[in-house]
């Protein structure tokens, strides 16, 4: 079944496909998997990789080109889901970055890197997140929860990061500073320019602003932008750690950590 369902996602465009038990994922910040999908036994771990675009000059290309990535993975993990209920007569959940309790703080229902590293899709690096083997740091990920009982993948052996440091160097926000952990407002402030923390600024300067200059305020570019986010969604604008990580781009990679081609 696990060569079923890595065959049809790849043919819908995955990139790569990973599978883990649940009880080999381990996030001890994330709840409970029981909490999120009490029949799971498996996690189906999809690998997308982002387009030039995200790397370029242009925020808003860059913004778009991940976009796209985020609303064609949500369908693609949605069309494994659903292949695996109606083909394969399994149960299935999906489960992607957004939405979440945030009441939890920056803490997602599953944690996609944890579980990308069980099946086997890549290594944490110094920049907290996952390098893929063969696609390194551009990469985003979606999962499926599923109760079929799949045979795991192995994990990736040995380092992918270099430790060679220049994505917490370079990190426009200085959210890097500190070896295990992200910064999350100094990360935040910079790469999503017009997410909650934009938003709440703007209302409590509205709020504390004469008619007049409310007036002005909401004719402005800045009031534009925002409106524009609320419709369009999750916006990121800041991809510095991730597109200028050399690991798994240029045949880099130590050789231990490339994987186990002796495994099915
Ligand atoms: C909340 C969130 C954020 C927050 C907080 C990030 C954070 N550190 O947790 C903010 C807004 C800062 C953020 C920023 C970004 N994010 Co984000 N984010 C998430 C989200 C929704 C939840 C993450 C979560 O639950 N964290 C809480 C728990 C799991 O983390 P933790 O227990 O503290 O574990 C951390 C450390 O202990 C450490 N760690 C744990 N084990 C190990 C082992 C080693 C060896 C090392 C070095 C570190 C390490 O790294 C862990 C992650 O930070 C996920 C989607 C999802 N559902 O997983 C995407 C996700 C993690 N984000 C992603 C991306 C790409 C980004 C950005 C690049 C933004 C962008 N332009 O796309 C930046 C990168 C910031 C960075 N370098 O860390 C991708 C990561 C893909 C990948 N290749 O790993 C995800 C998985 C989304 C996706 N669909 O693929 N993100
Ligand atoms: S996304 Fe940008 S601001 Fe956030 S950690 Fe990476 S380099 Fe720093
Ligand atoms: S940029 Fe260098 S230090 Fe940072 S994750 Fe990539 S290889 Fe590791």
């Amino acid at each position: 079944m696990k060569r079923e369902i890595k065959q049809f996602a790849t043919e819908i465009g995955v990139d790569d496909v990973g599978v883990c038990s649940t009880d080999d994922y381990d996030s001890p910040r994330s709840p409970a998997i029981a909490t999120l999908f009490p029949a799971a036994r498996s996690i189906v771990v999809l690998a997308f990789g982002d387009l030039a675009g995200c790397e370029g000059l242009n925020p808003y290309i860059a913004m778009n080109g991940r976009a796209d990535l985020g609303a064609f993975s949500r369908f693609c993990s949605y069309r494994v889901a659903r292949f695996i209920e109606k083909r394969l007569g399994g149960k299935a959940a999906t489960t992607s970055t957004f939405p979440f309790d945030r009441r939890r703080g920056a803490v997602g229902e599953l944690s996609l890197r944890h579980a990308a590293v069980a099946a086997g899709l890549g290594r944490f690096g110094r920049h907290n997140l996952v390098i893929h083997p063969s696609m390194g740091s551009s990469v985003i990920f979606a999962a499926v929860l599923t109760n079929l009982e799949l045979e795991p993948d192995s994990p990736v052996r040995g380092d992918l990061c270099t430790d060679c440091g220049v994505c917490s160097t370079g990190c426009p926000a200085r959210a890097l500073e500190e070896e295990g952990r992200t910064d999350v407002l100094k990360c935040i402030g910079v790469s999503q320019p017009y997410g909650i923390r934009s938003h709440i600024n703007f209302w409590v300067r509205f709020g504390q602003s004469s008619a007049e200059e409310r007036k002005r305020m909401l004719t402005d570019p800045e009031y534009q932008l925002l409106y524009q986010a609320q419709s369009f969604g999750n916006q990121y604008s800041c991809f510095h750690c991730i597109a200028s990580c050399p690991a798994g781009r240029d045949g880099n990679l130590r050789a231990e950590s490339l994987p186990d081609l002796s495994q099915p």
